[in-house]
């Protein structure tokens, strides 16, 4: 049999998934790389019978490329399901028992590219980052939101007052915190209802605003759920891909009778993006949330929030908005730690194609929620302007409290 390596040769990106790993180990790095390539293709921990050189040949990945502790490995198209649009298989082979592997210290799955057949199995955002501008009526400008706070706690009444108020000082987004769904104190009916009055009544005083209704529930009930949710009035849903899965992103994205964005949060990401040296980069699961028809997906702060680990930017960005991919294009998301004084670093770094969204920056501000929204907004439209956050704050107020408060970077 011959071996996994095929160090030297060119990747194939046209017939092959490839992938980068980044391996810490005290084997020799061709002997970890093989024992990878082994694991999540045609091999296990030692030789066997069943194995014949037709299947080897076919379906084996092959290491491409060492250089350093980062192996380049790439995986036949064949060893994917037939299946169209298969995550979980996917996943498996190209992020599941290598993490496991005694031999290894710690493996990172840093980046995948997928060949076009597998490509064209998905579909993409329904809306995408100019759906929701076109249903905002924002077509250049950041959008600027907030996620209610506090995260839990606030009635139907009071959460939909929330939104009432963020809305009047100019925020174009809001939505549930991931961990509100369904609560007593927070009915999900009551609220959808509740929220969507308040965003007709800001429409009918020439204001557009969307508020994402966090769907996030067990699988087989999800799109039922958002079908409620939706009839309820909803101008966008949430889910949490991670807890929830891909294919509830897909099922969402992917029914008919969805005809609202999904705003997509990645709640549980930290515990396997955060450490450098094991675990999934966010760029794979990025690529994998557009594939799966997330319309807006959180990406962090580029290093400037509050969130540590994947938060700098590691093509996260690229891989919401670039034209490699048959898709829509899906709206980064800068959340996280977000405030007025961050709002210039953000665009700086982001450009304008971009959600920055405030919590605590909107609802920890010294006059409330409505003067916070001012101060976010007015922090967006000075960045946007080019007009430095210091020289706007002297004509807007509710910005210069917030500097005042929170300070700049
Ligand atoms: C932001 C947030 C988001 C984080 C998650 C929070 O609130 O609602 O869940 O953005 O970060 O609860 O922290 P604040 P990430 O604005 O009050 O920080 O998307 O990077 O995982
Ligand atoms: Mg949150």
């Amino acid at each position: 049999m011959d071996s996994y390596l095929h160090l030297g040769e060119p990747v194939d990106p046209d017939k092959y998934v490839v992938c980068k790993y980044r391996v810490t180990t005290d084997l020799p790095m061709e002997k970890a790389a093989e024992a990878i390539a082994a694991e999540q293709s045609t091999g296990t921990w030692t030789g066997i019978s069943t194995l014949d050189n037709d299947v080897f040949t076919r379906l084996g990945a092959r290491v491409i490329d060492i250089s350093g502790d980062e192996i380049v490995v790439e995986f036949p198209t064949e060893d994917f399901s037939i299946e169209v649009g298969a995550v979980p298989q996917i996943l498996s082979v190209i992020a599941g028992n290598l993490f496991g592997l005694g031999s290894l210290k710690g493996v990172r799955l840093e980046d995948v590219t997928f060949p076009k057949e597998i490509l064209d199995q998905f579909k993409g955002p329904k809306f995408g980052a100019q759906g929701i501008r076109k249903a905002l009526d924002r077509p250049e400008k950041p959008l600027v939101g907030t996620i209610v706070k506090p995260k839990i706690g606030l009635d139907p009444k009071k959460t939909a007052q929330y939104v009432y108020e963020a809305g009047s000082g100019g925020l174009t987004n809001s939505k549930d915190d991931e961990t509100l769904v369904d609560q007593a104190f927070c009915p999900i009916e009551d609220r959808t209802v509740a929220v969507a009055e308040a965003l007709d009544r800001l429409e009918s005083e020439g204001h557009r605003m969307m508020h994402a209704i966090n769907v996030s529930t067990r699988g087989d009930r999800i799109v039922e759920l958002a079908e409620k949710v939706q009839s309820w009035g909803a101008r966008e849903l949430m889910v949490d891909v991670i807890t929830c899965g891909f294919g509830a992103v897909q099922a969402l994205a992917e029914d008919p009778s969805i005809k609202v964005p999904i705003h997509v949060h990645r709640t549980m990401h930290g515990a396997f993006t955060k450490d450098p040296l094991h675990g999934v980069a966010m760029l794979p699961l990025t690529k994998l949330t557009r594939m799966c028809g997330g319309d807006a997906l959180h990406i962090g702060t580029l290093g400037v929030g509050k969130m540590t680990g994947s938060s700098k930017d590691d093509g996260n960005l690229a891989a919401c908005l670039g034209d490699d991919v048959p898709y829509k294009v899906m709206m980064p998301v800068c959340s996280g730690g977000v405030y007025p004084g961050i709002v210039e670093a953000i665009v700086k770094k982001a450009g304008n194609d971009v959600q920055i969204q405030a919590g605590g920056g909107v609802a920890g501000h010294p006059e409330g929620v409505r003067a916070g929204a001012m101060g976010m907004s007015q922090a967006v439209d000075a960045a946007f302007a080019g007009i430095p956050k210091e020289e706007y704050a002297k004509t807007h107020r509710e910005l210069a409290i917030a500097l005042e408060k929170w300070g700049s970077k």
